[in-house]
């Protein structure tokens, strides 16, 4: 069978920046088909630069029996545009949408995209080729585990689906469908058995390792065919399992992959010991990520990140004695986040001084405790969108906390960035960085005076009124202390701020389908296996479509 598989165009400046990275879960995926026999065609609107009307027309005019779109939540209303065109012109080809997104949403990806047939929830190699084959053969496809399916006005949800069994079964991504380019992917393991609270678990909670030899084996097929300058490492926590990982680091030296081609990766700073630190460089790893996140003690506590100051200093330190660039990446907008605590992250990143510097805004990803902490108002959160095209957590708007505004956090983010460079005296690089990145930092700079402008505006009008409380935005009816407010700038707001009440929306909508609205609550559990389990179960056993956790597009 012919299958197009598609990965939705970037929307923003924030989503071009990391355009130039190919995606591995497609990879994996179209490798699967292909070696089941079947035919691919890639639609990339990343790398290859097409619209959404190029992929359009080249599904109305390559005929493919099967389309596939990938997505994480930023993209998920990209991809349902592309899927809702796609079904003008070829009301006949099955839609199946997967990704991050569908992994953390289960059976809703269904509900709010209509023009999707089937969702991929979990890993797509082995429920990919079954879905082919049983469309290939007219068999139902709908039991298959891990498929949600799209039966008339019903929404099937199958039994959940386990991870492979064996990694070092699956074929290695087929890169030869992607543009060439400088930085590759590759995964060692999936899954992070650590709890962060803003964290997706997208690959889930328990770790699923690779043998290093088979590591090595793509590596080779890596650097003999593909020949980028890079292979970044893209395992949440590369140290996680350290005996393997320095089997893996002292195979690329054995195997001289080193002298060929240079790596990146990431890890935690609790999961590093010098010995780590030395076969990073000398198997020319340039780069190592750090997830820091905060800078004072007691807000990592509060997000169970499990680490200390102290810790990081000591991961920061090692690394640049052994020559590795450090990268570490902060998160301003944490649970009871102060003006104070935000100041010590701003103070701790200038005294760390590492060489590259992330900062992003906390963003409630679907299926963290953030998100549903952010929707019953706790942690001092208040929910300022309900759009998924807003859930990019560099130029995020979803989330403010009652002592910091959104309007301050953009600010503070961007101090972040300037106080590192200023305060050690790197006017160079921060020149340098400023031209480099302009487009984005153009963006982060007008966001953040858009957002200060528009708070100040709405502090005059006020006059010091609190806004209006929040509606009860969970499924169940609940006092949720959420509220969602309309700022984007092509809509006016309704009133000061706009609460919409998306779940009355959805219930009309739901009545109007004859679908009842007593539907089970489809909680944006955490993607962990067991949780993914109850929600497809509670769905399948009432059979109708589910009352939506959250969002809203905001009419
Ligand atoms: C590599 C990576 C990137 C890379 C490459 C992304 C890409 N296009 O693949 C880069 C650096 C570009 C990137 C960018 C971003 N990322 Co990122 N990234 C990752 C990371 C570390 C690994 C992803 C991966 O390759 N996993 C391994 C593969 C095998 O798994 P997979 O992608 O899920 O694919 C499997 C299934 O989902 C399924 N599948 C996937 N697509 C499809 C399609 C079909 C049709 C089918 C049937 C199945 C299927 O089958 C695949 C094989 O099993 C994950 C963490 C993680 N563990 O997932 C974060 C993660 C995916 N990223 C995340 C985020 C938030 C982002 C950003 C949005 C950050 C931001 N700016 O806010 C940007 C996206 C910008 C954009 N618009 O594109 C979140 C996503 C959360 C969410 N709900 O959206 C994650 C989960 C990190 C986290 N812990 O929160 N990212
Ligand atoms: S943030 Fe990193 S360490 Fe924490 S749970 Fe997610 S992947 Fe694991």
């Amino acid at each position: 069978m012919k299958i197009a598989f598609v990965q939705p165009p970037p929307r923003s400046e924030f989503d071009r920046h990391w355009a130039r990275f190919p995606g591995l879960g497609i990879a994996y995926v179209a490798s699967s088909l292909r070696a089941a026999g079947h035919e691919i065609e890639l639609l990339d609107g990343k790398l290859d630069e097409l619209t959404v009307d190029d992929i359009v027309a080249r599904v109305r005019d390559g005929c493919p029996g099967l389309v596939g779109v990938t997505c994480m939540t930023v993209e998920y209303p990209r991809a349902v545009e592309i899927a809702r065109r796609i079904k003008v012109d070829r009301p006949d080809v099955p839609i199946v949408v997967g990704g991050a997104h569908v992994n953390a949403v289960g059976a809703q990806a269904l509900v709010e995209g209509e023009a999707f047939d089937f969702a991929c929830v979990g890993e797509g190699e082995y429920l990919s080729c079954e879905l082919a084959d049983a469309l290939h053969g007219g068999v139902d496809p709908s039991a298959i585990p891990g498929l949600v399916s799209r039966r008339g006005d019903e929404i099937v949800t199958a039994v959940p689906r386990s991870p492979p069994d064996d990694y070092d079964a699956l074929p290695f991504p087929a890169w030869d469908l992607f543009r060439p380019v400088e930085t590759l992917p590759l995964i060692t393991h999936r899954g992070c058995p650590f709890r962060c609270v803003f964290c997706s678990h997208n690959s889930g909670f328990r770790p699923r390792y690779r043998t290093p030899a088979n590591v090595l084996d793509e590596i080779e097929q890596i650097v003999e065919r593909h020949r980028p300058h890079r292979i970044r490492i893209e395992d949440e926590t590369f140290g996680l399992h350290m005996g393997r990982t320095k089997a893996i680091l002292e195979g690329i030296i054995a195997r001289g992959f080193h002298r060929r081609i240079r790596f990146s990766a990431q890890t935690r700073v609790d999961r590093v010991d010098e010995e780590f630190m030395r076969l990073l460089k000398e198997a020319n790893f340039g780069l190592l990520e750090l997830g820091v996140e905060s800078g004072n003690p007691d807000v990592l506590k509060k997000i169970e990140k499990g680490i200390t100051l102290e810790q990081v200093e000591r991961a920061v330190a090692l690394a640049k004695a052994n020559g590795l660039r450090v990268w570490c990446k902060f998160i301003l907008g944490h649970p009871h986040e102060t003006h104070e605590t935000v100041r010590d992250t701003i103070d701790f990143i200038a005294k760390l001084n590492p060489h590259q510097l992330s900062v992003s805004i906390m963003t409630p990803f679907p299926g963290t405790p953030i998100h549903e902490m952010a929707l019953r108002g706790e942690g001092g959160y208040r929910l300022l969108s309900g759009g998924w095209e807003d859930f990019d957590k560099y130029s995020s708007g979803v989330l403010e906390l009652e002592t910091v505004s959104l309007g301050q956090l953009k600010r503070y983010q961007i101090a972040c960035y300037a106080n590192l460079y200023l305060r050690n005296g790197r006017l160079v690089e921060l020149a340098r960085l400023v031209v480099s990145n302009r487009a984005v930092g153009w963006e982060m700079l007008r966001s953040a005076v858009g957002r200060t402008v528009l708070e100040g505006a709405r502090r005059l009008r006020r006059q010091g009124d609190a806004s209006p409380r929040p509606l009860d935005l969970l499924p169940d009816g609940g006092d949720a202390a959420a509220e969602v407010v309309d700022e984007r700038g092509d809509r006016r707001p309704r009133h000061d701020d706009v609460v919409t009440r998306n779940t009355l929306r959805r219930s009309r909508r739901q009545q109007q389908n004859g679908l009842g609205t007593e539907g089970p609550r489809v909680d944006a559990g955490r993607s962990g296996e067991r949780n993914r389990g109850r929600q497809q179960h509670e769905v399948k056993e009432a059979g109708r479509v589910p009352q939506v956790a959250v969002r809203d597009e905001l009419e």
